[in-house]
């Protein structure tokens, strides 16, 4: 007998099991059809997104006429004519940003703004121009003492007035190799953070670095040349405060299909994860962010994206063995 008492208690939890998960269906399908009256999309959406890249190297020309200055690991970078005590001397800023590393290969950039913090000035307003670099530089080890404004000894592989890595690569012209015309300028005055652009000529210079990864050299900050007292001294990406490194915002519209995953709500590389079901979750009921990769949302392939066909398709994936997403595109 005990057996029949067994079965019918394991009967009645099956049956338990079974109306609650009933239930649980009926809600979400209600849940779902609400969702898709109220939400119903046709076709894939282009949304902007904005991403904040930090600098990958930054470093100043100090004019010598033997190259011997630098300052690849100075918490500063320079730009402009010194005083006397600086030997009226001129000063370059290098900057790059790996930009095909933080943004989706075929995504449109929108918008470029470069954001620098200046920290120490002899002069009041002055002219800073962005130039596009045109060849390669480094960034060695040195480090300047005091204000550094004076530079250090180069060390390999350091930018110098002469070098475009120390000892061995030369500039072809002393003082870097870039496009005479400037692509973004800004008056700097006192203390505080500058922006440069966004402009036309920004925009085209990162869409260069994004779509030719090897043209990405960065730009040279250039300043008031022609007098002397205009040096401008700013935070450089080893600054100790954080807040102040330079920093570049870039707005692009990624491609439809950017990582090759359907089903990578949140675009982090991998697919159909509990990651993008909370992402997508957001996305369709609290105000979250739209995926950014629109085709990647589609999981379902039906043309429609974040949908809560999409919704279920993805449950069935991650929690009842569903088929796996077509490819993208
Ligand atoms: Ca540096
Ligand atoms: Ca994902
Ligand atoms: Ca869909």
């Amino acid at each position: 007998m005990d057996h029949v008492f067994r079965d019918f208690y394991l009967d009645k939890q099956n049956f338990s099991m079974m109306t609650k998960a009933l239930f649980f269906k009926l809600k979400l399908t209600f849940l779902l059809l609400l969702t898709f009256l109220a939400f119903s999309s046709t076709g894939y959406t282009s949304e902007s997104v904005e991403v904040q890249i930090g600098a990958a190297k930054d470093n100043t020309l100090y004019e010598s006429a033997t190259g011997s200055l630098s300052n690849g690991s100075g918490e500063h970078f320079f730009v402009g004519q010194t005083a006397a005590g600086g030997g009226f001397k001129i000063r370059r800023g290098l900057i790059a940003f790996n930009i095909a590393e933080k943004i989706p290969a075929g995504s449109s950039i929108q918008s470029v703004v470069l954001t620098i913090s200046m920290n120490k000035t002899i002069s009041g307003n002055q002219t800073v121009s962005l130039h596009k670099l045109v060849a390669d530089w480094g960034e060695g080890t040195s480090e300047a003492a005091f204000g550094e404004g004076m530079g250090a000894p180069a060390t390999t592989n350091d930018a110098t007035w002469l070098h475009r890595f120390y000892d061995s690569i030369l500039w072809t012209t002393a003082g870097g190799d870039y496009i005479p015309s400037a692509s973004a300028s800004t008056t700097v005055g006192g203390i505080a953070s500058y922006t440069f652009g966004s402009s036309p000529q920004l925009v085209v210079d990162a869409q260069d670095w994004l779509d030719n990864p090897g043209n990405n050299f960065g730009w040279v900050l250039t300043g008031s040349e022609d007098t002397t007292l205009t040096a401008k001294r700013f935070a450089s990406k080893d600054n100790v405060n954080e807040t102040s490194r330079p920093i570049l915002s870039v707005t692009y519209i990624p491609p439809p299909c950017c990582i090759g995953l359907r089903g990578d709500f949140d675009g982090d590389g991998n697919n159909a994860t509990t990651l993008d079901l909370d992402y997508l979750v957001d996305d369709m009921f609290r105000g979250g962010p739209a995926s950014p990769c629109p085709e990647e949302a589609d999981i379902n392939n039906d043309g429609r994206i974040s949908t809560i066909l999409d919704l279920t398709f993805l449950i069935d994936v991650i929690y009842r063995g569903g088929a796996a997403p077509d490819s993208c595109p």
